[in-house]
């Protein structure tokens, strides 16, 4: 089956914390790809990727990147599908500088924010967009809400 969610990424070094991506794909079993695309060490791909994507079956659109973290707005600026971005914890600043890189987009060109490295979350959210017109993804993520309730409430401390 092809790929509907595409997770990019700035560096492999960003794999860590977008693998909590994939991971949560696959226990939703949706169909999806991983890659390395930097927005300033390969800009080429990043224009090929963003203006391939929907034409290659891509629904959502997961970007990570750390630090000047520029690759979710630029994909976003040549897409007109979901994107939804990473900020990965930078050395540095702690993540900060991403958060703030990845957030403040200029009207009209959205990029969907979550948390420092909250690569789970983006890839729940590109799950609850599928979900829209896929009822099997939208059970899926329905039964996960239920048991995610219940292992809170039966939580012992
Ligand atoms: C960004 O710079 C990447 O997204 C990564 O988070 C950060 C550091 O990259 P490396 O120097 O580890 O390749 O482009």
């Amino acid at each position: 089956m092809s790929a509907k969610v595409g997770v990019i990424m700035g560096s492999a070094s960003d794999w860590e914390v977008m693998a909590a991506a994939a991971e949560t794909l696959e226990a939703f079993g949706i169909p999806y790809e991983k890659r390395v695309v930097s927005a300033h060490r390969t800009p080429d791909l990043l224009v090929e990727y963003a203006k391939t994507a929907r034409g290659r079956g891509i629904e959502v659109i997961i970007a990570g990147a750390g630090g000047a973290a520029h690759l979710p707005g630029m994909v976003a600026s040549m897409t007109p599908l979901p994107v939804v971005g990473v900020p990965v914890k930078s050395r540095a600043l702690n993540g900060l500088d991403s958060l703030l890189s990845i957030v403040q987009m200029p009207a009209g060109v959205p990029v969907a924010t979550v948390a420092i490295n909250g690569a789970k979350n983006a890839a729940l959210i590109a799950v609850s967009i599928l979900a829209l017109s896929d009822g099997e993804v939208a059970a899926r993520l329905d039964a996960f809400r239920t048991r995610q309730t219940a292992d809170v409430l039966k939580a012992e401390l």
